[in-house]
């Protein structure tokens, strides 16, 4: 065969430049059938201005546009042989992926169409194997060769931001500029042609407070001086839209929770400067006294308040405990108390955080002090003999109705009651009983 060495299969290849990048003049959205006739007809125009390429350039590619809406088969190219005079006797076939299926070739012509629309996202190339035979004796004219019909991307996927909906926290009171998080957007086209996956992210909702580097993702603090105390919670919606942002590229949006983290920019506070307790005389040590409470806005470990007794003269009776929980604190009797040697006790609690964070220590003192009266109130205490036992002696034969000796009791109590005193049944043993409430008193004398 003369011609063996030769090319003896061209493609006709219908790419011209217009067409290789068909996005850049369009009006860059989803394309609609009126668009894409336009396009269409374009590339049947350029078609006139067809030319052999050689093997060896970019011979073997053709392209087919993906989501093709028309109603006829989209043409794709057409397979040439140097043998064909133009007299029938070639036969063009095709073989590989998608043949029958997908791709057809006209024997006679050598037109190839694409029987549906493809989709890009999804494969973006066929690989096939064009040869052309006698017509007669089915020999084919010379060897196979492989080619790849590639599929063309146009915009038809927005980006998606697969990992959402999101949450992140950052500290209040963060500077402006403090990271906070990033989120990226995923865009299944074509990321090396044209801008159909070139992604521009803006914030549509949650400015002032936050704001969205455009190429990045990354999502920064905008505003000075968030306190978590007044809004805790702000719901941001990101956009990332392709096309390098311009109109008429597609868009997809997500929702980030950016909760607040608490910072120590609170102190504690006494409601008010003076709080008022009563204690029964009786109380044994250890038994609380009254509670007392300063509020601090801060949560958890920020919320803690310790309190301590300032000390002084009045504060000597009490301790105060620091319950972690109800953030109270309990005013404990330490000592012994008497109402007729003291009524009242007057002394200052201190209420202080137990975490301090230096950098807010402007917003401070982070510590309260409040004045505690702790009334004591008396209770009904027995009469007491002036002695534990008393020791009288008298004659074996005195007469009945002498007096051999006395015996005295105090009532201690404020009002100082009468005391009257009864013989218990018991021998050798009497029983003082008190004048009013019937309340019996034992003492025993020898
Ligand atoms: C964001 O906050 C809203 C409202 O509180 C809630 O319904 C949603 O589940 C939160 N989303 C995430 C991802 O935490
Ligand atoms: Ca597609
Ligand atoms: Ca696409
Ligand atoms: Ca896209
Ligand atoms: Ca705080």
């Amino acid at each position: 065969m003369l011609m063996g060495n030769c090319l003896l299969l061209f493609l006709w290849c219908l790419l011209d430049k217009s067409f290789v990048s068909p996005l850049h003049s369009s009006s860059q959205s989803r394309l609609g059938k009126e668009q894409y006739r336009n396009m269409m007809a374009h590339r049947k125009h350029g078609m006139m201005g067809v030319h052999r390429v050689k093997r060896g350039w970019v011979w073997n590619q053709f392209f087919v546009l993906e989501e093709y809406m028309g109603s006829d088969p989209q043409y794709v190219g057409k397979l040439h042989s140097d043998l064909d005079k133009g007299d029938s006797m070639v036969k063009y076939t095709l073989s590989g992926e998608g043949v029958g299926s997908v791709f057809t070739i006209e024997p006679r012509t050598g037109d190839i169409h694409a029987l549906r629309s493809l989709d890009r996202e999804e494969k973006p190339y066929y690989t096939l194997r064009a040869q052309a035979v006698d017509m007669l004796t089915g020999r084919p004219l010379e060897p196979e060769s492989e080619f790849i019909i590639k599929v063309q991307d146009i915009n038809d996927n927005e980006p998606r931001f697969l990992e959402g909906p999101y949450s992140a926290s950052v500290p209040e009171m963060s500077p402006v500029g403090s990271y906070v998080t990033q989120i990226t957007a995923t865009d299944t086209d074509d990321p090396t042609y044209g801008n159909s996956a070139r992604i521009v992210y803006s914030i549509l909702h949650g400015q002032p407070y936050f704001s969205v580097d455009p190429k990045t993702g990354i999502i920064r603090v905008a505003l000075p001086n968030m306190d978590r105390e007044v809004k805790e919670m702000y719901q941001v919606v990101i956009q990332a839209k392709d096309m390098g942002g311009q109109l008429g590229g597609l868009a997809g949006t997500t929702t980030i929770n950016i909760t607040l983290r608490d910072v120590n920019d609170n102190p504690p506070r006494f409601s008010k400067s003076i709080f008022h307790l009563r204690v029964l005389e009786s109380s044994p040590v250890g038994s609380s006294v009254g509670r007392v409470k300063a509020h601090d806005l801060d949560s958890g470990k920020n919320a803690e308040v310790e309190y301590s007794i300032v000390p002084g003269d009045g504060g000597s009776m009490f301790d105060i405990y620091s319950n972690k929980n109800s953030h109270e604190g309990t005013v404990i009797l330490k000592k012994r108390l008497d109402y007729e040697t003291r009524t009242a006790y007057t002394f200052k609690v201190e209420a202080s955080n137990a975490v301090i964070d230096h950098r807010f220590l402007h917003l401070g003192p982070f510590k309260d002090t409040a004045t505690l009266k702790v009334n004591v109130l008396d209770v009904e205490e027995p009469p007491v003999f002036s002695r534990l036992s008393y020791n009288m002696e008298t004659y074996e034969d005195t007469p009945v109705g002498i007096i051999i000796g006395a015996v005295t009791a105090e009532d201690l109590d404020v009002g100082n009651s009468p005391v009257r005193y009864v013989r218990t049944p018991y021998t050798h043993t009497h029983t003082l009983c008190r004048h009013g409430p019937y309340l019996m008193w034992h003492i025993c004398f020898f």
